[in-house]
This record gives C-alpha cells, sequence and structure tokens, in this order.
C-alpha cells in the first residue's frame, strides 16, 4: 500500500512495505547490500533481511534479530531505522560501524505473526502455526538450549508456549540454520524487543552466570550509560534470570550456548514499564528517538567488545 510513500521512520510500516524497501536497498547498493533470507513461515513467507558489507567481508559480524514477537512494533522499526543509519549516515562513529564489520540485520523474525497484528489481533506475540484449537508457538521459547526447562508454557494456548518440541516452528528452524551456517563469524548478537527499557544477558534458563559475566557487566555498562545520553532515556537490567524473569529457550541463549557467540544481549526498547505510553503500541513519533538511543548504544556495545 504505501509504495508512493516516502519510508521514513514517521510510522509503522506493513511487511511488504519493509520488504519492498529492503528490496530496494539491495539495488541502490550492489556489492555492499545483500538480501539474504533466514527462511520461511508457516504461512510460506519469506524471512527477509539483508547483509551489508561496506568493502571486504573478512571482519567480524553483528547480527540484529528483531520482529521475533509480532506486537513489538518498535523493534522492527528500529531495526529498520539501523539499517539506513548504516548505508546512509556521515557520522564517524557509525560510519565505522558499517566499516567495521558484516552486518546481518532480520527486522522481521517472525513474519506471520506481524501481519497477523495489522489485520486481525494488534497485541499477537506468537507465530501461527495451529496447534488443536489454538495458534502460535512463543519464538523466543522455542529454540534448543535448554528448551522448556523454565518459564515456558506447555499449553499451546499460553502466550509463552515452548512448542511440541525445541525448533518446532520453522521459523526459528530455518532461522537457526542459516545462523549456524555462520559459526565462528558472529562477534555480537542482538535480540531486539519492547517494552522495559532493559538490556539483558544469557542466561535465561538458569540464575548461573555465563563464564564471562566480567565482560558481559563491562559492555552492559558502557551500553546502558550510552543509551541515556541523547535523551535521558533511562535502561537496566543484567542477567535475564535474575533481572526480568527465568525464560529458556531464547534466541540469544541458544546463540551464546550453542554458537560460541561470546556476546548476545536483548534490548527491551521503550516505553518503560511506568510509561504513560501503553506498552506495545508505543506512539510513532518515538520512533526516531527510541531507535537514535538504541544505535548509540550499540555504538558504545561494539566498542567495548572490540576492546574487551
Ligand atoms: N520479553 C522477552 C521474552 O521473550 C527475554 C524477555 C529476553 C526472555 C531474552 C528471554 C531472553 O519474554 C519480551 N517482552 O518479549
Ligand atoms: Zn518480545
Amino acid at each position: 500500500g504505501r509504495a508512493t510513500r516516502a519510508y521514513n521512520w514517521a510510522e509503522y510500516y506493513e511487511l511488504d512495505d519493509t520488504y519492498s524497501w529492503l528490496q530496494s536497498l539491495a539495488n541502490q547498493y550492489p556489492g555492499v547490500v545483500t538480501l539474504i533470507e533466514g527462511g520461511k513461515t508457516y504461512q510460506g513467507r519469506s524471512i527477509l533481511g539483508v547483509r551489508i558489507t561496506k568493502g571486504g567481508s573478512n571482519k567480524p559480524g553483528i547480527f540484529l534479530e528483531a520482529g521475533i514477537h509480532a506486537r513489538e512494533w518498535i523493534a522492527p522499526a528500529a531495526a529498520t531505522y539501523i539499517i539506513n543509519q548504516l548505508l546512509t549516515s556521515e557520522v564517524e562513529s557509525i560510519k565505522q560501524l558499517a566499516e567495521n564489520y558484516v552486518w546481518y540485520v532480520m527486522p522481521h523474525a517472525n513474519p506471520d505473526g506481524y501481519v497477523y497484528t495489522h489485520t486481525t489481533d494488534r497485541l499477537w506475540r506468537k507465530t501461527r502455526t495451529p496447534y488443536g484449537s489454538c495458534f502460535g508457538a512463543d519464538p523466543n521459547r522455542n529454540w534448543g538450549f535448554h528448551w522448556n526447562e523454565v518459564g515456558a508454557s506447555s499449553n499451546a494456548c499460553s502466550d509463552t508456549f515452548a512448542g511440541p518440541s525445541a525448533f518446532s516452528e520453522i521459523e526459528t528452524k530455518s532461522l537457526s540454520d542459516y545462523i549456524a551456517k555462520l559459526k565462528g563469524k558472529i562477534q555480537l548478537y542482538i535480540s531486539l524487543h519492547a517494552y522495559s527499557q532493559y538490556l539483558l544477558y544469557p542466561y535465561g534458563h538458569t540464575s548461573d552466570l555465563p563464564d564471562n559475566v566480567a565482560d558481559f557487566e563491562k559492555v552492559f555498562d558502557a551500553s546502558i550509560a550510552a543509551v541515556s545520553k541523547r535523551y535521558a532515556t533511562k535502561y537496566t537490567g543484567g542477567n535475564i534470570y535474575d533481572a526480568i524473569y527465568p525464560a529458556a529457550g531464547a534466541s540469544v541463549d541458544w546463540a551464546y550456548g550453542t554458537q560460541d557467540v561470546r556476546m548476545t544481549f536483548c534490548y527491551e526498547l521503550r516505553p518503560s514499564s511506568n510509561s504513560i505510553f501503553t506498552g506495545f503500541k508505543l506512539p510513532a513519533e518515538q520512533i526516531v528517538p527510541a531507535s537514535e538511543e538504541l544505535l548509540d548504544s550499540i555504538v558504545a556495545m561494539a566498542a567495548e567488545v572490540k576492546n574487551l
């Protein structure tokens, strides 16, 4: 529907609008932007993303995953904002971020769910796989690492249904296959969610801390300091299990626990829980500021990871 309107982060877009925009980037930046497919969905859609590399591909990778939960609209919006900044910014720190890494950005890890939030139920979270009389598994409880041990449900009608087995969802199965092919190349994995203004690191399945927790804390401190610089937005957080709640089967735990990605983080973006705004329905006027401060934070995060 929006083919004639600008893609400019003043509003939230539909899946097809973003997919057309990604395609247009691949046309506009040959050799820099490559369309990538992180697999398919239950309803047959493509999980479309971009690989961005400015000059040479023998560089560490950053994987940015967003939209795994359908209703968290700010996450894909912020991911596309970052794609655009990596390609167009004249700010030195952002240019460096674009040039020093191979970027893999998947703005919509759950396309079927996202479409459903536009057509039918704005607050849908899960995939759309039918399970008896209910639909969908929670794609952030479905990954094959300590799957369904804690903080997930075996009831298909629950919003945190882990699925009938690890990687039961074609979305997590095929996206994880794509990521597994990059084994050894990813230095930093970032998952975007909303809301609460938290920055989180492994683990979700246990209160045991990762062996490199000192590194995580260093990077965490730099990242939450940077996120507040522009608009004084306050983030807190820590390890998933203690900072929010026990939750097994998340993408960040799988990437850390099975793929040797030593730095994996999840941002819970705006609003904060006590905001006057309604949780998942962050006003579109906040897409840009929420994304700007996120990118400030990721600039600091990457710099800190590089210095470990
Ligand atoms: N929160 C995340 C969720 O999946 C989370 C919190 C992040 C859990 C990372 C595990 C790992 O429940 C939202 N809002 O989805
Ligand atoms: Zn989420």
